[in-house]
């Protein structure tokens, strides 16, 4: 049966799995166990044998943040390890490699990606990652692409729809705390200081912006485009200088692509308005800003430019049929709607990564990049001009042409 592992309990768990003791070495009186989880849902272990280590993570039956008061279905272990196998097969290397897999104990160990940090904690530190961008553009790319009708035919889709359509839990976590309860009076909500209390009261008596978060809220209910990470946050990626992996897709499901994209492009943001609570007069923080924009803009501008490649080099799925397209004026046509295509995905990202600002700052869970601002009234002010970059990107969707309007926007939100 289930029960959550120890620090005592887990070594001779692990020594009874050949390829997991292998990796270690030596004997389990010999390995060191740490539980380091610090995300809102898990428990992680990391072990270390002398001839290297594994990350272990297991599922607890509750929500770690809240308490058992909150419980929470084992199977999102399942899904999260189905979802790592299809990430590595269309993403290869760029998802830790799954060494063991245990249903009854919700647990997955997985190879150790060392010596690699939480992406967010190295942002906070104002530390540059060149391959970032060229990494995530490539697995959303991939993993969005090849899970998609373009890429698959539509009797091989429905079968991996139904593969993820169980994971409903950690779904309605998503539909309640990002497309819901930042916009009403919720037990859940918190924001750290009563500076925000007048927006937040504006966002709950904002007609317009409750009319877009409600479309988003039917795309992410209703459009299973591709099976998506579900949760990309800059938490969920691990890095060195010189490489990246994305981690922790438990909440993945198949649903609207923008959702993953506008993740990415959410976290950059609000890094990048978070770093005026963290600069100093000797660490000012102005040319990692800039870094932080380039880096929104290349997410955007080379994720389009290797999704539409991916489509144009071999598309053997059941949407825009090749039969249609085969003549010139097909081919002229198909080009023309790719672009239309990338178009609208754009705009659906930039409402998703509106959304993902708002429930950081107004929801139940935040982001330690403003939550670690000391002076409370410049984290206040950052998270105001994190709200409102928001709230226009919600609701007036369609002003923004490019990603670049996007970043001028940022910009000019921050300079008053
Ligand atoms: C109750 S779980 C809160 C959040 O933690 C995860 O990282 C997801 O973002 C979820 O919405
Ligand atoms: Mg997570």
């Amino acid at each position: 049966g289930y029960a959550p592992k120890d620090d005592n309990s887990l070594p001779a768990y692990l020594a009874a799995v050949p390829a997991v003791a292998a990796r270690l070495g030596g004997g389990p009186a010999g390995w060191r166990v740490r539980e380091v989880g610090d995300g809102n849902l898990n428990l992680v272990f990391i072990v270390e044998g002398p001839a290297g280590g594994v990350a272990v993570k297991q599922a607890l039956p509750y929500v770690r943040l809240v308490g058992e008061s909150w419980p929470l279905p084992l199977s999102r272990a399942h899904f999260e390890q189905m979802a790592l196998a299809t990430q590595a097969k269309h993403a290869p290397g760029l998802v830790p490699a799954v060494l063991h897999y245990d249903e009854t104990l919700a647990l997955i160990v997985m190879e150790l990606l060392h010596p690699h940090i939480i992406m967010r904690q190295g942002m906070i530190k104002a530390v540059r990652y060149p391959g970032f961008v060229n990494t995530i553009t490539d697995f959303m790319a991939r993993t969005l692409f090849h899970t998609s009708d373009l890429a698959l035919p539509a009797a091989e889709k429905k079968a991996a729809i139904a593969a993820f359509c169980g994971n409903t839990a950690l779904c309605k976590i998503t539909e309640d705390l990002i497309f819901t309860e930042p916009y009403m009076v919720a037990e859940n909500n918190r924001w750290t200081t009563p500076q925000l209390d007048n927006i937040a009261k504006e966002i709950r008596e904002d007609g317009d912006l409750k009319v877009a978060v409600s479309r988003l809220k039917l795309k992410f209910l209703s459009e299973a485009q591709a099976l998506l990470h579900g949760d990309l946050h800059t938490g969920s990626v691990m890095v060195t200088q010189d490489d990246t992996r994305v981690i922790d897709p438990e909440f993945a499901f198949y649903g609207p692509m923008g959702f993953d994209i506008g993740a990415v492009i959410a976290n950059l943001l609000i890094n990048y308005f978070s770093q005026d609570g963290h600069a100093t007069p000797d660490d000012p923080r102005g040319a990692y800003q800039t870094w932080v924009l380039d880096c929104v803009e290349g997410c955007w501008n080379d994720f389009r430019g290797k999704f539409v490649a991916l489509w144009q080099n071999g598309a053997a799925g059941d949407a825009y049929p090749p039969a249609l397209f085969a003549d010139a004026a097909g081919t002229e046509a198909l080009k023309a709607e790719q672009e239309a295509y990338m178009d609208r995905l754009f705009q659906d990202s930039l409402s998703f990564a509106a959304a993902k600002m708002i429930r950081r700052i107004l929801g139940l869970a935040h982001n330690i990049d403003l939550e670690w601002i000391e002076d409370a009234d410049v984290r206040a002010a950052c998270e105001t001009r994190c709200l409102k970059l928001a709230r226009d990107l919600m609701v007036n969707t369609a002003n923004y042409r490019s990603i670049e309007g996007v970043t001028a926007a940022a910009r000019a939100m921050r300079n008053g």
